[in-house]
């Protein structure tokens, strides 16, 4: 297929009034009923009625009652067609039991189901299959199901059939249907105006137990739109639906969200503290998806960021305000840097509205999402919390019911504050981080900041223009206190200064507060700053900041100088862990050594040829240092963080557990994995079993407990999922090829299943000396599976194909084998377009 763009968009030619679909369902030969009534677009042109379908069996069509034979491709239909409206009906014949591509129609363990974005609902029936033809749908299943579910309010029903009505305008990709022998955790919901909801999380029988947590997350959810954003619900009902093969997190189809099962089931006893984190904070996504997304949806796949930018920037604030909001910042800035930056910097680099693409699914990207909240979070820095809620209101009482574009967005933050935004929009349009340096000038009480900014160049964009880049700053004087509060600097040019005067003696400045840019910080500072920043910074974010460069830079000079783990170091870290008044999340954070691959990349931009196994080496160096510098320490807050009582999910004692477990990972170095088993055998929630079970396996003695949490656990396929990725994570290097290949042998390895594909392959591809082992064994079993998947499921194929976007910092000997193992991946012959896509990009 060809590549499609943003500049050559144009208006549909036909719009629908409404749908009327009808399923009757069977594994192999599910039948859908249309009927659409279409009217001439009066802002398009009628030169050719094309309707798209996919892998469909067109069995009859009409238009106004009376048969008509379209031409049929592989991609759709035209037709001829009267003038003016006109209804349009057809029978075609699906199998969503043979569907393993996991998009349309298909079946999980059972259960019918549907994803349609982003362009699924062409494979189940034929249809203008874009955002911008939004009409109302009524749908009637057909089935000896229990439970039959679509959008909206629920209608009429009786043996064997039910009806659903959704009042509200919506693009096909917002439809859903399931269907199945499900179990509903009920509850319901009183909007601000006393509007009562039903809600319902529809599970497998089994899984009733592990409902009660989403469910107040949902009600949390609700609760917060309406007193942060002013959105109420808008249906008599809300259901989500747990299923087990999904290739995403989660989907917002209106009235009925569809989960994979990992992101909405919880208990104490199955589920990690992170678990419970992720599933509030996805429930609340989708939820706000309503709102931002669905009553006012996306043009066109080009504007994905307008309704997924905002979703997660709404996420993020409703997870701040619900839990710790500098340990929710620190967290995002970490997986940021470790998921976008990381794209940013390869060969997949792309804006944050993209300009083309071939497969829109491949653009579900860190770029898409993480770096499109942040532009959001800028521009509410830059014109203020007022401005920003006067913005946001206008944007949804102006917009709702549309499909609109970034330029709509922007436009309703021009009028509320009276701004001229073209500089602003450079953010959407510029692939790349920005590198901002800073230089810094001390004269007779003034200090200067001299920054610069740069975009390197990335795919298709060699001149960058400079971007308005949000700089919080802060000075700290000599005596530790604060001489500046945060004040926010707006850099619009290529080189910019701003001074502070009147300081009585050089302050530490403390810049880039709060992450308040997604840049890529340089200056030049001495150990000595960073520690004092480390000890008396007010802003949490610099501080843990700090520390971090701290770090980085110990392990830098381990790894290309063999330097000694920094005593220095050690000696701040042990400061830092040891004041009581600092949150543990916060000291948890605070521990966690940069990453391998975040190493690497720094390596690579040092003009070092990083080395995969001598960073894990020193890394591993690094630690064992640690747990030698500090024992007193650590086994203190190891004892001082054990949280008594039964298992609570809510952030303070998760803050405690995960302190109380990074001391733990670093005590067991030196007493023979003793803490690490007494935790094991208490446990009685999944957070610590699973911290002890990591524990013993980092230091090679798990054998034992490996066994018995499979025997304890092996109907549970979420934490077999786990019990799968453990195993891989902690492997040693030149054994984690070895093992993904041995566990995909294993009787519960199903390569269907995107959660235990993702839970043996994609550690593995997160266990950078493992999977860039000199061997090459890492490259050709990924590359072996990805071809074996492909066939299946060439979404998720797609997705993991990134494992392989950083191949260009490595040495010529891996290179050599990524390009022939990424070259053999290509030549296969009917290769999906989603996969032919990405790893063509990769190796460009
Ligand atoms: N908006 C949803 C995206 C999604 C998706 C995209 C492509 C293929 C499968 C998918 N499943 C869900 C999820 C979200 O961002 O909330
Ligand atoms: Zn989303």
């Amino acid at each position: 297929a060809e590549t499609i763009f943003l500049a050559d968009y144009t208006p549909p030619g036909w719009l629908v009034e409404d749908v009327s679909l009808t399923f009757r369902l069977a594994p192999d030969a599910t039948r859908v009923l249309s009927r659409i009534r279409f009217r001439p677009n009066p802002d398009g042109t009628q030169d050719r009625f094309f309707l798209h379908g996919e892998k469909l069996t067109l069995i009859s069509a009409r238009i106004d009652g009376a048969p008509v034979t379209p031409d049929v491709t592989d991609e759709g239909l035209t037709c001829a067609v009267p003038d003016g409206a006109f209804t349009w009906e057809t029978e075609v014949e699906i199998a969503p039991a043979q569907n393993f591509a996991l998009e349309g129609l298909y079946m999980s363990n059972g259960m019918y189901c549907t994803q349609c974005e982003a362009e699924g609902f062409r494979k189940i029936t034929y249809y203008p299959d874009r955002p911008d033809v939004m009409a109302t749908f009524t749908v009637r299943i057909e089935s000896d199901l229990p439970v039959m579910l679509s959008n909206g309010n629920p209608g009429a029903s009786g043996p064997g059939w039910t009806e659903w009505h959704d009042p509200w305008p919506k693009p096909a990709y917002l439809f859903a249907l399931v269907a199945g022998d499900l179990i509903a955790h009920p509850d319901s919901f009183t909007t601000q105006s006393g509007k009562d909801v039903a809600l319902n999380i529809w599970v497998r029988p089994g899984d009733e137990g592990k409902c009660a947590f989403g469910m107040e997350a949902l009600k949390k959810s609700m609760k917060w739109d309406e007193e942060v954003y002013g959105r109420e619900y808008d249906l008599d009902i809300f259901n989500i639906v747990a299923v087990d093969d999904f290739n995403m997190g989660a989907m917002e189809n209106k009235g009925l969200n569809v989960f994979n099962s990992s992101c909405v089931l919880a208990s104490p006893e199955t589920s990690t503290d992170g678990n419970f984190e992720r599933v509030e904070a996805i429930i609340a996504h989708e939820y706000f998806h309503n709102w931002t997304g669905n009553r006012i949806t996306c043009r066109d796949w080009f504007q994905l960021c307008l309704k997924e930018g905002l979703t997660v920037f709404r996420d993020s604030q409703f997870t701040s305000d619900m839990r710790s909001a500098p340990v929710k910042r620190i967290s995002d800035v970490i997986a940021l840097r470790a998921r976008q930056f990381r794209e940013d910097n390869g060969p997949l680099a792309h804006p944050v509205r993209p300009e083309s693409f071939r497969e829109i699914n491949n653009f579900y990207t860190a770029t898409v999402y993480e770096k499109g909240a942040e532009v959001i979070g800028m521009l509410k820095r830059l014109v203020g919390d007022e401005a920003y809620e006067k913005a946001c209101d206008l944007y949804f009482t102006r917009h709702d019911g549309q499909a609109c574009t970034i330029e709509d967005w922007l436009q309703v933050f021009t009028e509320a504050t009276g701004r001229d935004l073209g500089q602003f929009k450079r953010w959407y349009s510029q692939a790349g981080t920005p590198r901002l340096t800073l230089r810094e000038t001390w004269d007779e009480g003034t200090l200067t900041l001299h920054f610069s900014q740069r975009t390197p160049p990335t795919p298709g964009q060699t001149d960058k223009q400079p971007q308005v880049l949000p700089i919080a700053v802060g000075l700290i004087g000599p005596d530790g206190e604060e001489v500046q509060e945060t004040t926010l600097l707006e850099m619009t040019e290529t080189e910019q200064s701003f001074s502070f005067s009147g300081l009585g003696a050089r302050p530490v400045a403390s810049v880039l507060r709060g992450f308040s840019a997604p840049v890529i910080l340089q200056r030049d500072q001495d150990n000595a700053d960073r520690a004092f920043l480390l000890a008396h910074d007010t802003d949490p974010y610099c501080r843990w900041e700090a520390g971090r460069a701290l770090a980085k830079q110990a392990l830098m000079r381990m790894i290309t100088d063999d330097a000694p783990a920094d005593p220095a170091y050690l000696g701040a870290l042990t400061t830092l862990l040891g004041d009581e008044t600092l949150d543990p999340a916060f000291r948890a954070l605070a521990m966690a050594l940069p990453s391998e691959d975040d190493l690497a990349q720094s390596l690579a931009d040092t003009g070092h040829v990083p080395d995969p196994q001598r960073i894990w080496d020193k890394r591993e160096a690094m630690r064992d240092a640690m747990a030698d510098f500090m024992p007193d320490l650590l086994a203190q807050l190891f004892d001082a963080h054990q949280v008594p009582g039964r298992y609570a999910p809510e952030a303070a004692p998760a803050a405690a557990r995960a302190l109380a477990n990074s001391a733990l990972a670093l005590l067991s170095r030196r007493d023979g994995g003793e803490r690490a088993r007494v935790q094991y055998a208490e446990a009685d929630n999944m957070t610590q079993q699973l911290a002890a079970l990591s524990c013993l396996l980092s230091i090679g003695m798990a054998d034992d407990a490996l066994g018995a949490f499979y025997d304890q656990w092996q109907s549970d396929r979420l934490v077999i999922d786990k019990w799968f990725s453990l195993q891989v994570a902690f492997a040693a290097p030149d054994q984690t090829a070895a093992t993904a290949a041995r566990l995909a042998g294993h009787p519960d390895f199903d390569m269907k299943n995107p959660n235990r594909f993702r839970a043996t392959f994609g550690a593995l591809a997160a266990s950078p000396a493992g999977f860039h082992h000199a061997s090459g064994a890492g490259y050709r079993l990924l590359a072996d599976w990805l071809i074996r998947l492909d066939a299946l499921n060439p979404q998720t194929t797609a997705r993991m194909s990134t494992a392989f976007e950083t191949w260009k910092r490595f040495d010529a000997d891996r290179q050599d084998m990524i390009r022939a193992e990424l070259e053999r991946i290509l030549s296969r012959d009917g290769l999906s377009r989603d996969t032919s896509e990405m790893i063509t990009r990769i190796l460009a």
